[in-house]
């Protein structure tokens, strides 16, 4: 089986993905320029810890500027503002489509890409504002599954967190994660970004004890964004005790938080700043235990996938073989006369009736025959 896989290359494919504003470009950009600058260091001193520069793909065709140079970029490729034209379409659907129309060639970027990859540590892909564009595209999942069985993959989901210090807001944001890593089954990495505005201890808390997200909802209303920076010890009265009924919304992700309480235990999570570069030691930290994880559960998996498929693909080519060795032999023999009934399959000539059945065959000669007025005859005839 381990021969169906090439052996895995040093360099780790990250794929960055997350809400529209979330900061993935930004945070690309800091991730190369942290890593440049290790790089660099690197080269001048020997003594410094080992650096490489990322190679970074864009797949955002409707990106104005970016903060760093990609090595290969989309917009390259497609022109984002002709699509929109010539197929009439709308900004998603424009960007959509120029992903499709970037996808038929991804195979030329995986050949760039695995020629590179055994002198990089990183390959980065920055992606679409709008998450869904990626996440639940056709093209989408063939990019990612092109790269993951090519290299070690993981999936980096960068949150808002500023944005999502709401009980609900939060909630619906890890229910989307969620999702994606129970398709894509790619190690996963929550990136909790803009710490530089916003502390992630709260989202920290509510992940590791889901009675503090409980309290944190029985103190108020769930789309409260105010709600996380409630006195911590404070005992809050739940609804019950004050009388009050929690409100659907309340009830609804109450429920919730228990079934997130198993994805929770699956993940790693860090803070960073892709403003001021805080934090992006802890995530290269993540990165490379993710790579292990990659390695250890999700190769094995896809090996044993692509050992199946093989497997059953050479027992259809067999059985196929046998099928057409059995046709030729048949055809082969078609040409031996057999001893045939004569007039089986031939068209009786109503002038000679000389393909009609033997007397007797349908119950009689001529004096037990039926008088036919039309043409004067009996039939069957002798
Ligand atoms: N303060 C702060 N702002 C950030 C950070 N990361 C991104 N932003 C801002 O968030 C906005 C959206 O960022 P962008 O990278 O374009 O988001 P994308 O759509 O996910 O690629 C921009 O205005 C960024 O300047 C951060 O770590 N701190
Ligand atoms: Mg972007």
């Amino acid at each position: 089986m381990a021969d169906v896989l090439r052996p895995p290359p040093r360099a780790t494919a990250v794929i960055v993905i997350g809400m529209a504003g979330s900061g993935k470009s930004t945070f690309v950009g800091k991730l190369t320029s942290h890593l440049a600058t290790k790089a660099e260091l690197a080269e001048k001193d020997p003594e410094a810890p080992p650096a490489r520069r990322p190679y970074v793909i864009n797949i955002d065709p409707a990106v104005g500027s970016l903060g760093y140079a990609p090595n290969v970029d989309i917009r390259d490729t497609v022109d984002y503002g002709r699509v929109m034209e010539q197929y009439n379409l709308g900004p998603n659907g424009a960007i959509l489509t120029s992903l499709n129309l970037f996808t038929t060639k991804f195979d030329q970027v995986l050949q760039i890409v695995d020629r590179r990859a055994p002198n990089l540590d990183h390959v980065v892909l920055d992606t679409p504002g709008q998450i869904e564009i990626f996440t639940w595209s056709a093209s989408g999942a063939i990019i990612t599954d092109a790269l993951a069985t090519s290299l070690p993959t993981v999936i980096v989901y960068v949150i808002d967190t500023p944005r999502t210090t709401a009980p609900a807001t939060f909630m619906s944001n890890m229910l989307y994660a969620c999702s994606i890593m129970y398709k894509s089954k790619l190690p996963f990495i929550l990136v909790f970004n803009k710490t530089d505005v916003q502390s992630p201890r709260f989202a920290f808390d509510w992940m590791q004890d889901f009675e503090s997200f409980q309290q944190a909802l029985a103190a108020g209303n769930a789309t409260d964004p105010s709600v996380f920076a409630r006195d911590e010890n404070a005992k809050v009265p739940s609804f019950r005790e004050r009388g009050e009924e929690p409100s659907y919304l309340n009830s609804l992700m109450n429920s919730m938080c228990l079934m997130l309480d198993e994805f929770y235990k699956n993940l790693r999570a860090v803070g960073v700043s892709s403003a001021t570069g805080e934090g992006m030691d802890d995530f290269l930290a993540k990165v490379e235990e993710a790579r292990q994880e990659y390695l250890d559960d999700y190769r094995p998996a896809l090996e044993k996938q692509l050992a199946e498929k093989r497997e059953q693909l050479s027992q259809h080519k067999e059985s196929q073989l046998e099928r057409l060795a059995r046709d030729m032999k048949k055809s082969n023999t078609d040409d031996e006369p057999e001893a045939q009934y004569d007039g089986d399959g031939e068209i009786i000539d109503p002038d000679t009736d000389e393909e009609r059945p033997e007397p007797g065959f349908a119950g009689g000669d001529r004096r037990r025959g039926a008088w036919n007025k039309l043409d004067g005859t009996y039939w069957p005839k002798p």
